[in-house]
């Protein structure tokens, strides 16, 4: 499963592989009417292309909270820790042409977005911090997504409540130019609190959207039987699938 070199073939398929996913997210992926009308009524205002605010570093919270899961105990997460996560991988699986398994070295040294942006969660609180890592985007281009791909599910390491933690996005908002597979935070390997040592930023969304203990991203063309078909741990739990700020 593991590919080496498959930044080359990636990119050069690069413009091909927008077109078909242009076409195959167009019209609208509405999971249920009411929160269609939602979806539909967010992007209007704001429109697929827009960018999220971003700040200066004189606007970084000086203490970034964790929320939810801080310090996953289930699973190896807590071996991988001790071994300062060496052979943490990223799987990219489902509808790909190219199923990709990446170490974050590999991750590291794909080209880098950093962007300084406010993450607020439904619980009340916001905070401000400066996420590096590369786009989703280049991953899905390396992967190669096939035209039946209509969501990009987020698999995490942390069980919550008895069931493992994920999320998804559609194509649009895992192909904007702020969605990124982030490493580090204010410059540092992500702490342990917010997610180490990969978590998803879906800029666009509320915090619950942002996957913490990123193991592996999974394009699907329905949300359909994967965790109580809702599309997200909290969206199994009655929160809106699409959470646009
Ligand atoms: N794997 C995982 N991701 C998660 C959560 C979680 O419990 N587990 N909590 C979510 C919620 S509700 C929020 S507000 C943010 C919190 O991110 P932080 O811990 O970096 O503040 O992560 C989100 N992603
Ligand atoms: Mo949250």
């Amino acid at each position: 499963m593991r590919r080496r070199g498959f930044l080359a073939a990636g990119f050069a398929g690069f413009l091909a592989g927008c077109d078909r996913i242009a076409q195959s997210a167009r019209g609208g992926d509405l999971l249920r009417a009411a929160e269609g009308w939602h979806k539909t009524a967010q992007r209007a205002l704001n429109p697929p292309g827009a960018l999220a605010p971003e700040f200066t570093r004189a606007d970084i919270s000086p203490f970034f909270r964790g929320n939810g899961t801080i310090n996953p105990t289930n699973g190896d997460y807590q071996a991988h820790l001790a071994a300062g996560f060496a052979d943490w991988r990223l799987r990219v699986t489902g509808l790909v042409e190219r199923p990709l398994e990446l170490s974050l070295a590999e991750l590291r040294a794909l080209p880098q977005r950093t962007q300084i942006t406010r993450h607020d969660c439904v619980e009340g609180w916001s905070a401000i911090g400066e996420w590096t890592g590369p786009q989703l985007a280049a991953l899905l281009d390396a992967a190669g997504v096939l035209p039946a791909a209509r969501f990009a599910v987020f698999r995490c390491a942390d069980e919550l409540d008895g069931a493992m933690y994920y999320e998804s996005v559609d194509l649009v908002d895992a192909r904007h130019p702020q969605t990124i597979v982030a490493h580090s935070l204010n410059g540092a390997p992500l702490p342990v609190r917010n997610g180490a040592p990969l978590r998803m930023r879906i800029e666009r969304q509320l915090g619950y959207k942002h996957a913490k203990y990123l193991t592996g991203i999974e394009m699907v063309s329905s949300l359909d039987g994967i965790g109580g078909g809702r599309g997200g741990h909290w969206e199994d739990r009655g929160y809106q699938w699409y959470a646009g700020i």
